[in-house]
């Protein structure tokens, strides 16, 4: 092969050639070569006259012109096209954001929508998208398809809305992924960032109202959240399964065989934003929580704590695992009303169906059978069943008729059989009548303030408290709530009676008179040195007040009988609610104090809590060997939120917590 191109002389004016050595002979066979055909073509070209070329030339320029053109129009469609699927990228998000990521473990809420029509004014109650959307990435739960149409069919323009909100939340969550107020960048997974941040001056809605954007969660709230990690360390290594765990011997006790630790903590892991925990809890609930049991519970603290903990959680997390399994419970419940006068025995047969008073007595407790309430008629809204609330509503009813009160108040025992009070004409706030108190108030709430029965009796108890029970100590006058026993004051205190300074600022809040505030102001103090003037800083279960200065003496005595502390809430339970409605920095700073002395004299370190036996000796508290449940349940869930600036963990406008610390949905939100 040679380059013919090179021997030929060079075509000076237009194009160089390469040719073969065929084509180089150029004779006798046909050649088709592209360099022969634009050689003939550029001859004609040349042989063509100045206008003839002119003429070719314009139409060439013409057709290019209408090319471009047609071109431009054509692509139109496709733009719009682009533009449309943009647009669908923009709401889509919100699906794959509300995606149940693993179907297996969270499958979607069912019964929400299905009750709309049941309960129409009470529809806003059911898990909200925005509420789901707070999630942790992978607990975020999908709405079934289905319902998405339903609603479009009647609501489009509240769904567009909702869409195109979620996809501004989806987008914000791209760099911060929030779940429960809890922030966690989204490279540390499960572990909430180590917060240098500072705590705000106040609860957010005090400075911004509706104020939308998650507040980072602060280092106090780090240390609940260690503190929760440790007890639950415990009940995780040595009692998995069961009621409660005994941390010193490393094994547990049973009560009803049900596992109360886990379904207690189960919303405050969510609140917590202890997801992992969480769902290997909910693993647990799922296979292994099983109500099919011949075992006798207490009506009151299995609706308080099993019940009230499925509902929260359902509420919260938009599980229908929940939902399904507080049913199960509440229906095996139910034998407990079937008294001669409705009103409930204390302890059912879960699995045979048959209830039954305790062995010595027809009597039941006053409290236990007017808190059950909030967690019954809840059930009954979600299941559209009304059995539920009306056997609860019945009992309220028949209590606010009742005679034997004595200004409000009520004593601790009612009889099964003929509905009476018993043992008149002894009144306490604490142990026995308790939440009696605060389920009239919060179940007033929960019905959105409609039920003036219940605001009746509660004002009324609440004015027979001022008469009755209250008295200042010596020396530093303290307010306290004492108890009358046939006329006789005495100046004994529960640590019990502390969730009332809670219950009453949240009254205040919700439009009652602000002398319950001033009086909530007050009775937190006093609570709160119970803790401080005793020597591990810890309150007892029981003090008497010294109603008359004596040299030498705190107003708080202690009798050896009363000197254990059992890892109780009320008193942060009450901290929680004074620093969510005055944003007064020092409710934080006595729990703050409470939490420190709970670990030093209480953690046990292999994992867990212990009760202690002994408040008043620091050198040996005497562990009791016990972790109650509702430490996870109630203590460190209002510790946790105490020491939140994020009014919408949990907003108390939405929510209203029932005696175990579940927050249940107010019906009628403010
Ligand atoms: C809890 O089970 C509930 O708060 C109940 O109302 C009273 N006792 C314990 C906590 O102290």
């Amino acid at each position: 092969m040679y380059s013919a191109a090179a021997a030929s002389p060079p075509r000076r004016d237009f194009i160089s050639v390469t040719l073969s050595p065929e084509e180089a002979v150029g004779v006798g066979g046909y050649n088709n070569s592209k360099a022969w055909r634009r050689r003939s073509c550029w001859r004609k070209w040349k042989q063509l006259s100045r206008l003839q070329r002119s003429i070719i030339l314009f139409l060439f320029a013409f057709l290019a012109v209408c090319g471009v053109v047609s071109f431009t129009s054509m692509g139109e469609p496709w733009k719009s096209l682009t533009n449309k699927s943009s647009d669908e990228q923009r709401t889509e998000p919100e699906i794959p954001a509300l995606k149940l990521v693993n179907p297996a473990v969270l499958p979607a809420p069912q019964k929400a929508d299905a009750n709309a029509g049941d309960y129409p004014e009470l529809s806003p109650q059911q898990p909200k998208m925005p509420h789901i959307r707070r999630s942790p990435s992978n607990l975020q739960i999908k709405p079934p398809r289905r319902d998405v149409r339903l609603k479009t069919r009647h609501a489009t323009s509240k769904i567009v809305e909702e869409l195109v909100q979620a996809d501004k939340e989806e987008k914000t969550e791209k760099s911060v992924i929030s779940w429960r107020g809890a922030v966690i960048e989204p490279d540390q997974s499960t572990e909430p960032p180590s917060s240098k941040i500072k705590e705000s001056e106040k609860p957010s809605s005090l400075e911004a109202e509706g104020q939308k954007e998650p507040v980072p969660i602060n280092e106090r709230q780090m240390a609940v959240i260690e503190a929760f990690r440790h007890a639950w360390k415990g009940y995780k290594d040595f009692a998995w399964g069961h009621d409660e765990l005994k941390p010193l011997s490393k094994s547990y006790s049973e009560w009803f065989g049900l596992g109360l630790t886990l379904i207690d903590a189960l919303d405050t892991m969510w609140i917590l934003g202890l997801k992992e925990e969480f769902e290997e809890a909910r693993i647990w609930v799922a296979n292994d929580l099983v109500f099919d049991k011949n075992v006798d519970v207490n009506l009151f603290e299995s609706t308080i704590r099993i019940l009230g903990g499925l509902l929260s959680t359902y509420h919260l997390s938009g599980d229908s695992l929940f939902l399904e399994k507080a049913k199960d419970i509440g229906n095996r419940l139910m034998p407990a009303f079937k008294t001669p006068s409705k009103i409930p025995y204390s302890d059912v047969n879960i699995g045979r169906g048959t209830a039954h008073p305790p062995r010595w007595t027809s009597d039941s407790t006053v409290a236990e059978v007017t808190s059950i309430q909030l967690e019954f008629r809840e059930l009954s809204r979600l299941t559209g069943d009304e059995k539920f609330q009306k056997a609860v509503d019945e009992v309220m009813k028949h209590v606010h008729t009742l005679s034997g009160k004595n200004d409000g108040l009520v004593p601790m025992f009612i009889n099964t059989n003929s509905g009476q009070f018993t043992h008149l004409g002894v009144y306490t706030l604490g142990a026995r009548a308790d939440s009696y108190y605060e389920y009239l108030l919060k179940q007033w709430i929960q019905g959105g303030k409609k039920e003036n029965e219940l605001l009746e009796d509660y004002m009324r108890a609440i004015e027979g408290v001022k008469k009755h029970l209250l008295q200042r100590s010596q020396p530093k006058k303290l307010t306290f709530v004492g108890e009358l026993a046939h006329g006789h004051f005495s100046a004994k205190m529960d640590h019990l009676v502390c969730f009332l300074p809670g219950t009453l600022a949240l009254g205040a809040h919700n439009g009652l008179t602000a002398d319950h505030m001033k009086l909530a102001e007050a009775l937190i103090e006093t609570c709160y040195q119970m803790y401080e003037q005793v020597e591990t800083g810890l309150s007892p279960e029981i003090v008497h007040f010294n109603l008359h200065a004596q040299k030498g003496h705190k107003d708080v005595e202690i009798k050896p009988a009363d000197r254990h502390n059992l890892l109780r809430p009320e008193t942060v339970e009450s901290l929680f609610y004074m620093y969510r409605f005055t944003g007064d920095k020092k409710y934080q700073d006595w729990g703050w104090e409470i939490l420190q002395n709970f670990n030093k004299y209480t953690r046990v370190p292999t994992g867990g809590y212990t009760s202690i036996n002994n408040v008043q000796n620091p050198s040996n508290p005497e562990p009791r060997d016990k972790m109650e449940s509702f430490f996870l349940g109630e203590t460190l869930k209002y510790m946790f939120l105490l020491f939140s600036d994020d009014v919408d963990l949990i907003n108390l406008d939405k929510f209203v917590f029932n005696t175990e610390a579940h927050p249940l949905p107010i019906w009628v939100p403010a």
